[in-house]
């Protein structure tokens, strides 16, 4: 499907411009498993959010009243793995920096790893809000230590496990089971939060990674790596809305694959999930 690279049409007097919210595209597509894609995500995002209103009936919101800024997309072109985590890392760094709330589009999820480490570096008692239909808690997989399948064993390493809350998770080794039911602040196949879990986020900065591939992939056929039996995007969206108090200080929407898009509905279900989760957590 041939689409141009648009902007956010709200954003589109914005370029390079630093808001409350600051998108960044992130087209890291260099350790897909199953079939890449990624690299287009964000396009794909941003095509499909033209056929959105800025206005959210549900939140009763207008992003015509944020202040939303836009970075366009990380350079990533000819850098090894280690290179191009370094390079959004510090990207990040930088946005956070600023005062502004990162809204990383990729990209394949190993993304998260470097989003964590540049939140952790400044905020040291934030948490992971980890959605995905996969645990990502393998050491390495097919020969790469950092990658898709591993981020969240690498960001426990570093940053605690008892940092992470994992929901929809439905697929992994038994060993990744294993690990996040025994180790992680909250794992689950569902989208269940206890209050006890709730009230652990809203005490500390969240940082809200979205694995597109949480939705059942009736919602969301356009990813890497589609897994069945996963919520509905009503679901979803019902459980972000519940947690519209958080203070998120970072967040994104990876593996979206619009060439295994055709209809559009994956890139059309980011785009809305983008526009609301910007409303909830923007300031
Ligand atoms: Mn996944």
């Amino acid at each position: 499907m041939n689409r141009p690279p648009s902007p956010y049409p709200f954003l589109a007097s914005k370029p390079d411009h630093i808001g409350c919210i600051t998108l960044l595209g992130a087209p890291l597509d260099a350790t897909g498993s199953f079939r890449p894609g990624a690299a287009e995500g964000p396009v794909g995002i941003r095509w499909a959010s033209e056929n959105l209103e800025t206005y959210s009936p549900v939140l009763d919101r207008d992003l015509e009243d944020y202040d939303i800024g836009d970075g366009g997309d990380i350079e990533l072109a000819g850098l090894s793995i280690p290179d191009a985590l370094a390079h959004i890392e510090s990207t990040t760094g930088k946005l956070l920096d600023a005062g502004t709330i990162p809204f990383i589009l990729g990209g394949e999820h190993t993304i998260a790893l470097s989003i964590a480490r540049a939140v952790f570096a400044r905020h040291p008692d934030a948490m992971i809000l980890h959605f995905d239909a996969h645990a990502d808690l393998r050491e390495s997989y097919a020969g790469e230590t950092y990658c898709h399948a591993s981020w969240a064993y690498h960001a426990g390493r570093a940053f605690g496990f008892d940092r992470i809350v994992q929901l929809g998770i439905r697929s992994g080794l038994r060993n990744e089971f294993r690990l996040g039911r025994a180790r992680c602040a909250h794992f689950s196949m569902g989208l269940d939060l206890p209050d006890t879990v709730r009230a652990q986020l809203a005490a500390h900065p969240v940082y809200l990674t979205l694995d597109i591939d949480v939705l059942d992939p009736a919602f969301a056929p356009g990813t890497g790596t589609p897994e069945s039996g996963g919520p509905t995007y009503y679901e979803l969206i019902a459980r972000l809305y519940s947690l519209a108090d958080l203070h998120v200080v970072a967040l994104d929407i990876n593996e979206v694959a619009p060439p295994h898009d055709p209809s559009g509905i994956t890139c059309a279900a980011a785009a809305k999930l983008a526009r609301e989760m910007m409303l909830m957590f923007g300031r």
